[in-house]
């Protein structure tokens, strides 16, 4: 039975309606729904077809103390990646101007034309909202390429902004590199406009395409596939539906190969990786418990589960942490009907705390309006949103705390307890092999307020942890303030607002013995 859901008919799971594709071709607003699915049938291909053994860092250092890492650990790349947490995504092309979030790939190139296109403005709003990267829809499913691309004519070069000599995907790229914030590429792998989509000639086509945005422009942090599924579209005047096999059609492991070779530090999301998978929503919600760990080879093409994904899989063969994308307005690309409907601070600060705060990365949408900045009305609620959260992570409460723990590795200062205090990732605090039910108690010397309680696990070593509990001191006796399963680059606990002058973690469940490598304590602005 197909079950509507948003405003695209699913059947099974993973299996397109013929219905849907002809409502990618009307779609002109709704963000989340259609597209959706499109991910899900599609990118798993990718992790069906490259499924690489799971690398492990092992630094000789942590082989001698005989901590080995939990299997599967993340890669170095991965590890980098994780360290970002936060950063954004610039959906802006054609569609800006059109009103649509899916252009047909029949719009003339002259109707790209900001009128005061300004990198400096969307890249210090990025910054300023404390994003440590940007990725660029470089090209949408329509097919327009915000670089002068030479494999096709349908890009800025046609278009009257600047004069046909301008170039968005460089001038974000430098700003980004200005303002320090990293910088990663969206190529849609589906291209209504070209005439060879569905043929062997396009896929030669994208990776000339992808070829230019991976050495044209510096480090790239994440390349983003997304949304590849063949359907109806402009395919240079043809005006017909075309349809692939997902499976075949893109030849993924080659595609892979070449972003490996010429940006080894790249990310690739996709729905179940390799590197970086979905999180199963367009809302910002990654599950709870949320583990990095996932089995992909059981992700084959057109059976996406997104449950699974949302969740991840434990145990599971890889590494591979989810991604939450979500729009900071209802739709991906600019529309000025949506003007009064973009979130509220407080909601983007849930946002977080429901990705960051689960050890997943938050990826949020902003949408240059036909100016080419960043609208006000987004500005001001990002401003909002990034004094919450320094007035929130500005100070931690335990700083000047003394730690203590039931078990301590070999009773060596190289796991001691204050570890988990010092701010810094890679000093931890472990217990010795086989003690998997442990505690560790933070004296803050004194009363007061907190209620958010944040947990790092030391990740080269894995994902450990699959049981925890926070309690607080209260009148002489312990009190339950948290519960959770999975902890991994991140866990937010938060709670309502309490007092207490000690707080306990205990680790109730965990696959290895639990390397921790923070417990800080804050207190959220009343
Ligand atoms: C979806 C796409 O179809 C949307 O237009 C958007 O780019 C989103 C991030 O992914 O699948
Ligand atoms: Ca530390």
């Amino acid at each position: 039975m197909p079950v509507e859901k948003g405003n695209v008919f699913l059947n099974a799971p993973g299996t397109l309606n013929l219905e849907m594709k002809s409502h990618a071709q009307t779609n002109t607003s709704t963000a989340g729904g259609a597209m959706l699915l499109l991910r899900s049938v599609f990118a798993c291909v990718i992790a069906a077809a490259f499924s690489p053994p799971a690398f492990t860092i092992v630094s000789s250092a942590v082989i001698s103390d005989g901590l080995t890492p939990c299997q599967p650990a993340p890669s170095e790349r991965q590890l980098r990646w994780h360290e970002l947490e936060f950063y954004g995504f610039i959906h802006f092309t054609i569609n800006t101007f059109t009103g649509k979030e899916w252009g047909y790939g029949d719009e003339p190139p002259s109707l790209f034309n900001p009128t005061d296109f300004d990198a400096e403005q969307i890249v210090s709003t990025a910054q300023e909202a404390g994003m440590k990267g940007l990725i660029l829809t470089c090209k949408h499913h329509d097919g327009f390429c915000l670089w002068p691309s030479k494999y096709t004519g349908h890009s800025v070069k046609n278009s009257p902004w600047r004069n046909g000599r301008g170039d968005v995907v460089k001038e974000i790229s430098d700003a980004c590199r200005k303002h320090g914030l990293k910088f990663g590429v969206y190529l849609s792998p589906w291209d209504r406009n070209h005439k060879d989509y569905g043929r062997a000639e396009y896929i030669t086509c994208f990776r000339n395409q992808l070829r230019e945005l991976l050495t044209g422009y510096g480090p790239i942090f994440e390349v983003f596939f997304d949304g590849a599924n063949g359907g109806d579209g402009y395919y240079g005047g043809a005006r017909e539906t075309r349809k692939i096999d997902r499976e075949t059609y893109y030849d993924w492991p080659e595609t892979i190969r070449m972003v490996r070779e010429l940006q080894p530090g790249a990310c690739i999301f996709s729905d179940a990786g390799p590197d970086v998978r979905w999180v199963g929503n367009e809302r910002g919600v990654a599950g709870d418990p949320c583990w990095a760990t996932l089995n992909s080879e059981d992700f084959v093409p057109g059976r996406a589960d997104e449950a699974r994904l949302n969740r991840g899989d434990r145990p599971g063969s890889h590494w591979v942490p989810a991604e939450c994308d979500v729009s900071i307005r209802p739709g991906w690309f600019y529309h000025s009907r949506e003007d009064d409907k973009v979130r509220a601070a407080r909601n983007l600060v849930d946002l977080y705390y429901s990705s960051v705060g689960r050890g997943a990365s938050l990826l949020l949408n902003l949408a240059p309006d036909r100016r080419g900045r960043i609208p006000e009305p987004d500005v001001k609620s990002l401003r909002e949103f990034r004094r919450i959260l320094d007035a929130t992570f500005g100070g931690d409460l335990a700083q000047r705390a003394k730690a203590s723990a039931s078990n301590v590795r070999g009773g060596a200062a190289r796991f001691a307890a204050k570890n988990v205090l010092d701010g810094k990732r890679d000093t931890y605090w472990a217990t010795d092999d086989g003690v998997k039910t442990t505690e560790l108690i933070i004296d803050l010397g004194r009363e007061l307020d907190f209620n958010v309680v944040r947990l790092r696990e030391y990740l080269p070593l894995g994902q450990r942890v699959e049981g925890f509990a926070i309690d607080r001191w209260q009148e002489g006796e312990w009190k339950e303030f948290a519960k959770g399963a999975s902890i991994g680059n991140c866990r937010l606990a938060r709670g309502d607002r309490v007092k207490t002058s000690k707080i306990r973690l205990r680790i109730t469940k965990a696959a290895a013995c639990p390397a921790i490598s923070e417990m800080a304590v804050f207190a959220e602005p009343k």
